[in-house]
């Protein structure tokens, strides 16, 4: 039976020793038990491009390689670390995919992303996200110097930090029209993604049919988990990340 595993918003930084042991925990425990692990975005707080010596930087590349010697490892980009490249996936053997990809299983085709484009009632989110995520800003970034992206990549960090505190909850959440037209566009009736730090299993109808919309776990809530996919049957099961 073929179990695949499901992951986003780990939030890895240099400051965050703990959470690096618990994905290298993790990439090395329960990760080796499944068929294929798909990181859906947000596996870095801030990833300002792949030339980054630093040791952290390093050290992740390292786990992944290791991890993917043993096992297909998938990475979409999120809002974090959007300039994550085809050197980073070279030198690491993971695998790139869009950020809408649909996966194939014998249950049924299950709609991958991060999910921050289904947020579309923050429209000054969408503004931005398309700004950032603009050919002309990944080149204008990576044409800076490793410090001056370190600036620009707190500086964004602190903007968004400021606006997220002045809007209201609801309006960041993802909007339920957004889900079901891209289910429709990809005419699936199963999605999985992260971002929003709203865990949840959330089971609707679509268009007369049952419809599920899977919401990954950020790993810095208590209670963390992975999600793990039978590919056959489509159970889904929570996979503890801490303890
Ligand atoms: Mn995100």
């Amino acid at each position: 039976m073929a179990h695949i595993l499901f992951i986003s918003d780990l939030h890895l930084s240099p400051a965050t020793p703990e959470l690096n042991a618990q994905f290298r925990r993790f990439l090395r425990g329960p990760a080796l038990t499944a068929s294929s692990l798909y990181i859906l975005g947000d596996l870095f707080d801030a990833w300002i491009g792949d030339d980054d010596p630093s040791p952290f930087s390093a050290e992740v590349k390292n786990l992944l390689a290791d991890a993917a010697a043993h096992l297909p490892v998938y990475f979409q980009h999120g809002n974090r670390d959007f300039l994550l490249g085809e050197v980073f996936a070279r030198e690491t053997g993971i695998h790139l995919l869009p950020d809408e990809y649909v996966l194939e299983t014998p249950f049924a085709p299950w709609l991958l992303l991060h999910g921050d484009q289904l947020c579309t009632d923050d429209t000054e989110y969408q503004k931005a996200r398309q700004l950032l995520r603009s050919p002309a800003f990944k080149a204008q970034a990576m044409a800076m110097s490793i410090p001056q992206r370190l600036e620009k990549a707190a500086e964004i960090r602190r903007m968004s930090g400021e606006a997220m505190a002045a809007k209201p909850e609801n309006i960041m959440d993802v909007n339920q029209d957004a889900v079901e037209e891209t289910m429709r566009r990809h005419q699936v009736r199963h999605m999985i993604h992260g971002h929003t730090h709203r865990p949840s299993l959330h089971e609707f109808s679509l268009d007369g049919q049952p419809a599920q919309r899977a919401v990954l776990a950020d790993w810095k809530i208590p209670g963390s988990f992975a999600l793990r996919l039978d590919s056959n049957s489509g159970d889904l099961l929570s996979i503890p990340i801490q303890g």
